[in-house]
């Protein structure tokens, strides 16, 4: 019987990691050549330099004298259950001179209307200079109530009006419930030992 537990046990523990480490994003690295399942406006699909793996990353171009405090946001929407907990993650690469804009990755909730529910999203550091590609990520985010999609978002911000040419370039995003903590999976464990041992003494 107990045999029987501990297997049911070790299924269950793969199927969860196995939904944990599922990155529920598609086309996350542009290797589709286009920015298919993403809503990217304005953006473009670059090469070479522009791609942290493979062969293309997400791009945006910001001009000389382009307006401060404008915004540009590339997004894709991803299913989510309220009260669980998501990691998200990319790679964010400054091309080009300090242009007074900065990028940063982004993640807002969405209501069941579709709507935005401002003042629950969190950004990561913004990038407001020239470097190479550098990993950035958010992690242990909860779904807030009445959450049924999350908008992970490329974010391009100018700061002031632009005096140079830069490009801000993204690739390989990932947005995946959180695996569960070792305590909880340890937690599993013992509730499981316990209903097998109480099992077998009846
Ligand atoms: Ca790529």
């Amino acid at each position: 019987m107990q045999m029987k537990v501990m297997r049911v046990i070790a299924v269950f523990m793969a199927v969860m990691c196995g939904i944990a480490s599922a990155n529920l994003l598609t086309n996350p690295g542009f290797e589709t050549g286009d920015t298919s399942s993403w809503d990217a406006g304005g953006w473009y699909i670059g090469s070479g330099g522009d791609a942290q793996s493979g062969s293309y990353g997400l791009a945006y171009y910001v001009p000389p004298s382009t307006g401060g405090d404008s915004w540009f946001v590339a997004y894709q929407l991803a299913p989510v259950t309220e009260g669980l907990t998501y990691d998200a993650s990319c790679w964010m690469r400054y091309a080009g001179t300090a242009n007074n804009s900065e990028q940063f990755l982004e993640i807002q909730w969405l209501n069941g209307l579709g709507e935005i529910m401002w003042g629950n999203g969190v950004g990561s550091t913004p990038v407001s200079g020239p470097q190479e590609y550098t990993f950035y990520e958010l992690d242990d985010l909860v779904a807030p109530a009445g959450a049924v999609q999350a908008s992970v978002r490329a974010v391009v911000h100018t700061t002031g009006v632009t005096t140079d040419n830069a490009w801000h370039t993204f690739d390989n995003f990932s947005f995946q419930q959180a695996i569960p903590e070792p305590s909880t999976m340890a937690l599993i464990g013992i509730a499981v030992g316990v209903l097998g041992l109480t099992r077998r003494r009846k």
